[in-house]
C-alpha cells in the first residue's frame, strides 16, 4: 500500500475503537459524485456515506448555505426561538404532507424521538396503562446503534454485547401484513418499519405490503412510523419511497440527506396529535433545529425540489440497475433496487472482496452481510457517469471470471 496511506490507517487503527473496517483508501476531498484519495486519485463514489450525500458532495447552493449562516448565528439552543428553524420546519412538512416536525441531529436520535412519541401517544391518547405500551418492529432491521434500538435489533454484532435489552418491543417476520396483524394487541402503540430495508441488503417487500400495513394500522389504531432516514428525500425515485406504494404512514423519520451530507440534521414528522402531545421539558436536544442545521437542511431540500433529484434517481436508476442485470455470471445471485438504492447479491460471501475490486478500478461501494453489494450514488449522478461506473463494475466482474 502507498506510504501516505498507509500513515494514516495506521494511525486510525490505533487511535481508533475498531467498530469499522474501513476500505484501504484514504479520502481526502470530494466534489459531486465524485471522492478523491490522498494522491489525487478520483473514485465514483458509490455509497454516498449511505445515502446522505443525495445531492452531491459539497453542493455549492447548500455550501453557500451554510456559510451565509455562519456569518449570522451557529447555534442558540431551544431556550430561545431563531429565525431559521420554523422556515425549515414548515417546508419540510410541506414536502411530507405532515403537520408538525420535531427536530434532531442523529438519525439515531431520530428514531428514538419517534419512539417516545409512539409510546406518549399511546398512553395519553389510546389510553394505554402505564409503562405498557409495545412498539412492533421487523426481523432484521436497520435503526441505528443506542441501546434501546440495538436492543430489537436482530443482527448479533449490533445487540450481543450490549444488553440488557430495553423491554416493550415485538418483532416480526419483514413483509408480512398477516403478522402484524396478528401481534397487534390492545397495547401496541406503532409498528417502526423501513419501506425498504438497506442495511438487510436493499430488501423491497412485495407491492402491498405497505398497503396492508396502513390498512392494519388504520383498522387497530396504531401507529405507522416510516423509517425513511435512508430511503426519503429521492433516493428511491420518489420524494418518499412510501410514495412508491401509494401509501401515507402517520409517522416519517427523517435523517442523512437531510443535511445534504454537510451535518447531521434529522426529523420527525407527523400530525398534531402526536407531535402535539409534548410538552415542554419532556423531550429536547442541544442542537436540534439550531440554525445553521436550519439553513443548511432548507438548501438541501431546495436542492432536492428543483433539481428534480427523484425523477433524475428513478431514471438513473432504472438505467443502472438494467445494466448491472445484464451482467451475465454464475456468482450473481440477484441484482435489485428502486431508483438509485441497488443491491447486487452473490452466491458467495465475496461482497466485500468485490468492493476492494470496484476500489482499485476507481469506484467506492460497500458490502452488506457479506452477500450484497450496495450501489447508492449521488443522485445527481448523469448517464454517461453510470455507464462509466458500470464499466468499472463490469471489468471487475470480469477480474473474477479470470481468476476462476
Ligand atoms: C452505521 C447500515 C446504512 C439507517 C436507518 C436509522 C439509521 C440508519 C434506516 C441511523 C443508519 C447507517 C449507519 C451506519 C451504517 C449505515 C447503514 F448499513 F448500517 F444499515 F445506511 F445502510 N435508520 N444507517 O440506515 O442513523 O444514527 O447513523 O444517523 O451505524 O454503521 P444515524
Amino acid at each position: 500500500m502507498d506510504a501516505k496511506t498507509n500513515r494514516f490507517i495506521s494511525l486510525d487503527e490505533r487511535i481508533t475503537a475498531h467498530n469499522y473496517s474501513p476500505l484501504p483508501i484514504v479520502i481526502s476531498r470530494a466534489k459531486g459524485i465524485f471522492a478523491y484519495d490522498v494522491y489525487g486519485r478520483r473514485y465514483f463514489d458509490m455509497l454516498s456515506a449511505y445515502s446522505a450525500l443525495n445531492q452531491g458532495h459539497l453542493h455549492p447552493k447548500i455550501v453557500a448555505a451554510a456559510k451565509r449562516q455562519l456569518g449570522k448565528v451557529s447555534l442558540t439552543s431551544r431556550a430561545f426561538h431563531n429565525e431559521q428553524m420554523g422556515p425549515f420546519l414548515e417546508k419540510l412538512c410541506g414536502l411530507a404532507g405532515m403537520e408538525m416536525a420535531l427536530p434532531m441531529n442523529s438519525g439515531a436520535e431520530g428514531v428514538e424521538t419517534a419512539i417516545k412519541a409512539m409510546r406518549l401517544w399511546g398512553y395519553k391518547a389510546k389510553g394505554i396503562p402505564e409503562d405498557m405500551a409495545e412498539i412492533i418492529v421487523v426481523a432484521d432491521n436497520f435503526h441505528g446503534r443506542t441501546t434501546t434500538i440495538v436492543g430489537f435489533s436482530s443482527d448479533p454484532d449490533s445487540r450481543i454485547g450490549f444488553g440488557p435489552a430495553t423491554p416493550g418491543f415485538k418483532t416480526i417476520p419483514y413483509d408480512d401484513a398477516s403478522a402484524l396483524e396478528r401481534a397487534v394487541n390492545k397495547n401496541t402503540c406503532g409498528f417502526l418499519v423501513e419501506p425498504i430495508q438497506g442495511e438487510a441488503g436493499v430488501r423491497i417487500p412485495s407491492p402491498i405490503y405497505l398497503k396492508e400495513v396502513r390498512r392494519i394500522c388504520t383498522e387497530q389504531n396504531v401507529l405507522f412510523c416510516a423509517d425513511e432516514i435512508q430511503t426519503g428525500l429521492g433516493r428511491t425515485g420518489a420524494m418518499f419511497c412510501v410514495d412508491n406504494s401509494g401509501v401515507r404512514p402517520d409517522m416519517f423519520v427523517l435523517g442523512k440527506a437531510l443535511s445534504g451530507g454537510l451535518y447531521p440534521i434529522s426529523a420527525v414528522l407527523a400530525g398534531r396529535e402526536v407531535l402535539g402531545l409534548f410538552t415542554p421539558g419532556t423531550h429536547g436536544s442541544t442542537f436540534g433545529g439550531n440554525p445553521l442545521a436550519s439553513a443548511i437542511g432548507s438548501a438541501s431540500l431546495d436542492v432536492i425540489v428543483k433539481e428534480k433529484l427523484a425523477k433524475n434517481a428513478l431514471e438513473m436508476g432504472t438505467l443502472f440497475l438494467e445494466r448491472l442485470s445484464s451482467l451475465d455470471h454464475p456468482l450473481i445471485r440477484e441484482v435489485r433496487g428502486r431508483g438509485l438504492l441497488i443491491g447486487l447479491e452473490f452466491r458467495k460471501p465475496i461482497a466485500k472482496d468485490f468492493c476492494r475490486l470496484l476500489l482499485k478500478g476507481g469506484l467506492l461501494a460497500k458490502d452488506t452481510h457479506q452477500y450484497t453489494v450496495r450501489f447508492a450514488p449521488p443522485l445527481i449522478i448523469k448517464k454517461a457517469q453510470i455507464e462509466a461506473a458500470f464499466k468499472i463494475v463490469y471489468n471487475a466482474m470480469n477480474s473474477i471470471k479470470e481468476r476462476e
